[in-house]
């Protein structure tokens, strides 16, 4: 099964803010005391609580873009990747993982100017494919809610409002590329037990799964593998037809962050087997057709500078200073 992108874009874009800002390469420094990046499901309460106030903080910060009237900071991390899947930049080709690996570090840091002295957290659906609708991450009180509701919710039918939770509350403005204020929403996948297709889509990003994509030894068959499923499969499982997971503004659901710091974990996992070959490994063909390199440039449209994709490949190198746990 492939889950390649989930949702066509039918909406105008809005206006892209100047895209000709130079790039700022990190100082060397050295990398001596990694921040540790953790499980959800093993973070103390304090580390939850002090996570989902930064979250929730985020939304009362001025936008960086400031391309729509009434957005936030929030809203910028939906905005930026939006544009950048149309035309699509980000996805089907190499720079996937580091520009997601950045996005999610532009994202922490955005949470450290809420008051969060934590590191990024991921959810680990590798080890919970097979029930993920009982995972932690979902805790009405020490996580972020559960499945959209399909009754009288204030969203319209299109979309499932999250009822419960910290974030039940949550008005992102845009959906797709379009301004669409609407409560935060997921549509579980409902599982088919008679075609032997559990809850959410678990098989898409179960073990079997997983040895797979990890059984590859060059990263331009590595990358396409670890990006349709598990990557896709957990956006559509969450995200379902009538859930924020599944459209490009697919970071409008904090979920979206946890999600794709598992999928960076897995990429650093696959690094960490052969450092010397792996942690430098970038191949393959761009959306424009030309080889992809290490100094191909990431764009940030100004939530943060445009990066460099050799900056972030070594967590402990470059731009970066993190490990996993
Ligand atoms: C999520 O909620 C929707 C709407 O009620 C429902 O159709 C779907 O089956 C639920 N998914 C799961 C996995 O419970
Ligand atoms: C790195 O890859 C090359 C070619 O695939 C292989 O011959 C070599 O043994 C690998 N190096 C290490 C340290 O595993
Ligand atoms: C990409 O690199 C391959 C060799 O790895 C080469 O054969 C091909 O011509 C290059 N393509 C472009 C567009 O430069
Ligand atoms: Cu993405």
């Amino acid at each position: 099964m492939k889950f390649l992108h989930l949702v066509t874009l039918t909406t105008a874009a809005l206006a892209l803010p100047s895209d000709t800002r130079s790039v700022t390469r990190p100082q060397a420094k050295t990398c001596t005391s990694p921040k540790v990046r953790k499980n959800w499901a093993k973070a103390t309460s304090a580390e939850k609580r002090s996570y989902i106030n930064a979250v929730l903080c985020l939304t009362t910060k001025p936008s960086r873009l400031r391309v729509a009237t009434h957005t936030t900071l929030y809203d910028d991390f939906g905005y930026v990747h939006s544009q950048l899947t149309n035309p699509q930049r980000i996805h089907g080709e190499p720079v996937f993982l580091p520009w997601h690996r950045y996005f999610v570090q532009v994202y922490e840091d955005a949470l450290h100017s809420c008051g969060y002295t934590g590191s990024a957290m991921y959810w680990d659906w590798v080890s919970e494919w097979a029930a993920p609708s009982k995972s932690a991450v979902w805790d009405p009180v020490l996580g972020f809610g559960g499945n959209g509701s399909d009754s009288a919710d204030g969203n319209g039918p299109s979309k499932l409002r999250v009822v419960n939770g910290p974030f039940r509350n949550l008005r992102p403005t845009y959906w797709n590329g379009a301004v669409d204020p609407h409560w935060l929403s997921r549509d579980w996948s409902p599982g088919h037990p008679e075609d032997g297709q559990p809850e959410m889509i678990g098989n898409g990003y179960g073990p079997g799964i997983m040895d797979e994509v990890n059984s590859w030894t060059v990263y331009e068959r590595f990358h396409p593998a670890l990006e349709s499923s598990p990557h896709g499969a957990v956006h559509a499982g969450v995200g379902g037809g009538r859930g924020d997971m599944g459209p490009t503004s697919s970071p409008n659901d904090p979920i979206f962050f946890l999600h794709h710091t598992m999928v960076d974990k897995v990429w650093w996992q696959w690094q960490q087997r052969d450092p010397q070959n792996r942690t430098f490994a970038y191949k393959g063909v761009r959306n424009d057709g030309q080889n992809a390199t290490l100094a191909d440039v990431m764009p940030m449209l100004g939530l943060a500078a445009d990066g460099v994709v050799r900056d972030y490949m070594d967590t402990k190198g470059g731009a970066l200073c993190y490990v996993y746990q």
